[in-house]
């Protein structure tokens, strides 16, 4: 298991709610709302002030924060067995895949368009459909205009790495606070299983030669943004049989280069995609066995447990895809950025943190004084903010925490299609809820039917509505301690 989140030690310095709730040093992500750890390291004050609002790069961000990404990035220069950039499908979550590619000019129309209605917007990240770093110019000249525009956004990019020494420099002048790497291998035997080619100063390379010159940049790449203090988030597809061993290998070279996080995703993998991997049957992995893989990597740079696979036009808190709202055919061309939602938006999260807090401390201290043993795996319904807040039936994923004596651990998610359509349970659907939730002990969340309550129950899991609305980790420390048999309900209402 991964060690808990959220320490309420004193911070060195004046601390904001946001900063105490930041603490992790190898918890499952940069921070947490949730989690109690003695054992926990406190972030400094500038670290944070960088991911408070970066919904990737801290766990508790992304309760509150959105990004959205503009498909500006076309051009790839290498080959992924589990890329295809050809397939599209608004349906479809993940990275490569977009509906509408942009230029620079509509790209910046776009970011203002979501700036003015979505309140929640913090960042910016270019993520494809291609490669950010190699369709340079591109990236950069839509980061120099929404900056310009917008300039309290915060820049990010998503890289395969290979072109990424070229333009670190220029990241750094750009302002670009966050970067991602993917990276897979560190080994070139194993690349050649993932990268059946890559284009590198006018050449194309393929086999050991290709993985190894992609290796070298990969880690070049991270030393440099390391030593220009940009934070950098190194993302490995788990890629069962071949590199998920692997990865652990992996781990310890990023974070003897000072990676801030390491995102462990699944492969996605099936034969309409039309990818390598997906018509040759190489199969992802499921829930258990990722988390196995990033429960083995703890101890080493902390992990990203949270991350949804974006498409590379996602828009919206993650979890959620609003793209579809902001195509360039519903944006006027004149449109001006108008910061007001925005603004008073963040007032609001301020005051959330500071009751997140309270729950906080109560969770703590009620997990702290029971001396009991065991663990509860829950699931939460949420639309973000922090709290119960989803019904059963309209959820289309599960946050996944786990509740011990020394803390609660938020794990990862579940992704499902949701129950209810059009009014009515789906009994198929339900079936499908049932198999994502495979050792989960509670659903929790702000509504539930009886039917799908009965179902769960005979298949050992129970769903519970009397916490809806309630902030999440005050809920949990309440079940574990009634597991226990202690009554807390007192203390909830
Ligand atoms: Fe986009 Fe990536 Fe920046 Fe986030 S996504 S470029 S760091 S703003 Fe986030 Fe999406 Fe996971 Fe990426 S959830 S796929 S980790
Ligand atoms: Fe696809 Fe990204 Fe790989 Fe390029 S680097 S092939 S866009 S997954």
């Amino acid at each position: 298991m991964n060690a808990p989140i959220v320490s309420l030690e004193s911070p060195t310095q004046t601390p904001s709610a946001g900063q105490l709730l930041t603490t992790a040093k190898s918890g499952g992500c940069a921070s947490s709302f949730c989690g109690l750890s003695s054992r926990a390291a406190k972030i400094d004050s500038a670290t944070w002030e960088k991911i408070k609002d970066h919904p990737c790069f801290s766990e508790e961000a992304h309760h509150h924060f959105a990004r959205m990404h503009v498909a500006v990035a076309s051009a790839c220069n290498i080959q992924c067995n589990y890329c295809n950039r050809k397939y599209d499908c608004t349906n479809e979550s993940r990275p490569g895949v977009v509906s509408e590619k942009l230029t620079p000019e509509q790209a910046l129309l776009k970011v203002i368009a979501v700036a003015n209605e979505v309140p929640q917007l913090s960042v910016l990240g270019i993520a494809g459909p291609g490669d950010a770093s190699y369709d340079w110019a591109k990236t950069r000249a839509t980061f120099e205009r929404v900056s310009r525009e917008i300039p309290d956004i915060k820049l990010c990019i998503s890289t395969n790495g290979l072109a990424l020494p070229e333009h670190v420099d220029e990241l750094a002048e750009l302002n670009i606070s966050h970067v991602t790497i993917t990276i897979n291998m560190v080994d070139p035997a194993v690349g050649q299983e993932i990268y059946p080619w890559i284009f590198y100063r006018h050449r194309r390379y393929t086999g050991m030669e290709a993985s190894k010159i992609l290796h070298e940049r990969q880690m070049l790449g991270l030393e440099m943004l390391s030593e220009r203090g940009i934070l950098t988030k190194v993302n490995s597809v788990m890629i069962p049989g071949i590199n998920d061993q692997h990865l652990i290998e992996v781990n310890k070279w990023v974070t003897e280069r000072g990676a801030f996080l390491h995102n462990v995703m699944p492969l996605i993998s099936d034969p309409t995609h039309g990818t390598r991997f997906g018509l040759n049957g190489q199969r992802g992995p499921n829930a258990l066995e990722l988390k196995a893989l990033q429960d083995r990597l703890e101890g080493g740079v902390k992990l990203m447990r949270h991350c949804r696979q974006c498409r590379a036009d996602a828009v919206g808190l993650l979890g959620t895809d609003r793209g579809q709202e902001f195509t360039l055919d519903q944006i006027p061309p004149d449109l001006g950025y108008n910061g007001g939602k925005r603004l008073a938006y963040r007032e609001v999260v301020e005051r959330i943190r500071d009751d997140q807090l309270v729950a906080q401390n109560q969770a703590m201290t009620t997990l702290a004084s029971m001396s009991v043993r065991g663990s509860l795996r829950v699931a939460v319904a949420t639309k973000g903010g922090g709290r119960i807040n989803e019904h059963f039936g309209h959820a289309k994923e599960f946050q996944v925490y786990e509740a011990s004596q020394t803390g609660i651990t938020f794990v990862g998610h579940r992704k499902i299609e949701p129950y209810c359509r059009g009014g009515w349970g789906e009994e198929g659907t339900l079936d499908g809820i049932i198999a994502a939730l495979k050792g989960i002990d509670i659903v929790l969340c702000a509504r539930i039917g009886e039917c799908p309550k009965k179902q769960l129950i005979e298949a050992g899991i129970r769903g519970i509505e009397v916490f809806g609305y309630e902030h999440i980790e005050t809920a949990i420390s309440a079940l574990y301690a009634s597991e226990n048999g202690i009554d807390l309900s007192q203390a909830i209402a």
